[in-house]
């Protein structure tokens, strides 16, 4: 079954995805490991796309089945959302030159419903508009999605700009998305990084200390 999903995903179809997707929520599959799966679907889009057997147009529509997955998801009420007091306040964003915001997405359902308060700033982010955000908001965690490798430099510079305002040491920054690693991580000189959305709520918990 998973790998009927990962397939289905490469190839794009939709029919195949959204039928794997329905089978496995009526058996009771973890919805994270529903969405792991889709990533490595995207993987195949991704690789197939670098070889040209696909074209941009197929990078969009693996966007739209993924959009149609996610209403499944939410349709079937697995993503609860908790109402409790919020725990803390994360600011989300994509870095200056790149657009991608599934994976941001993601992450920003998980940390709400994980009673945390998101305060997400989109796409294509210039590095002064999260420092700005942590100033005006109070916010002590700042994530940042990052997919296309044009955008280190980016990164790198959000990372000194919090350094330039004096906030560094208040602010905790984690790196996540298809193109973060160590090295990157340590290249924009950022507290931690993960490819894995549930990541983003362990560390956005050690980072505040209230769970
Ligand atoms: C869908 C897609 C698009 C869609 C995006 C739609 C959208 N609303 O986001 C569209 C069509 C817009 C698009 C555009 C482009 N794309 Co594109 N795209 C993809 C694709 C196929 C999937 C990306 C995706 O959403 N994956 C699924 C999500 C769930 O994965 P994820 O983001 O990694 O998130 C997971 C984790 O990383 C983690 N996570 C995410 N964020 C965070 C944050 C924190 C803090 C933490 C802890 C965790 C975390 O949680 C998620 C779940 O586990 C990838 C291929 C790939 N391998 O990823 C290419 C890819 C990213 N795109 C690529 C390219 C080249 C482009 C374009 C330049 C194409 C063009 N010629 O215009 C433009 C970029 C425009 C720009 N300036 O950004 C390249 C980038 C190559 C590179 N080295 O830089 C890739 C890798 C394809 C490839 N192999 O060539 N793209």
């Amino acid at each position: 079954m998973d790998e009927k999903l990962v397939r289905a995903m490469g190839d794009l179809d939709e029919e195949g995805v959204l039928s794997s997707v329905e089978a496995m929520l009526s058996a009771g599959t973890e919805p994270l490991h529903i969405v792991e799966l889709c990533r490595e679907g995207f993987e195949i889009v991704g690789k197939r796309y670098e070889t040209r057997e696909y074209f941009l147009s197929g990078l969009i529509i693996s966007d739209d089945i993924f959009e149609n997955v996610l209403g499944l998801l939410d349709r079937s009420g697995c993503f609860q959302a908790v109402e409790e007091e919020k725990l803390g306040k994360v600011i989300l964003g994509a870095p200056l030159g790149d657009v991608h915001d599934i994976g941001k997405g993601l992450v920003s359902q998980l940390l709400r419903y994980s009673g945390y308060e998101v305060i997400d700033l989109g796409v294509n982010v210039r590095p002064a508009g999260f420092v700005e955000a942590a100033a005006e908001s109070g916010a002590t965690v700042v994530g940042i999605s990052t997919l296309i490798t044009v955008a280190y430099e980016s990164l790198r510079e959000t990372v000194l700009g919090f350094q330039h305002e004096g906030l560094r040491e208040s602010v905790k920054i984690m790196l996540g998305g298809g193109a973060v690693s160590q090295r990157v991580c340590e290249y924009a000189g950022a507290d931690a990084w993960s490819r894995d959305a549930a990541d983003a709520v362990k560390f956005t918990k050690a980072f505040i200390g209230k769970e």
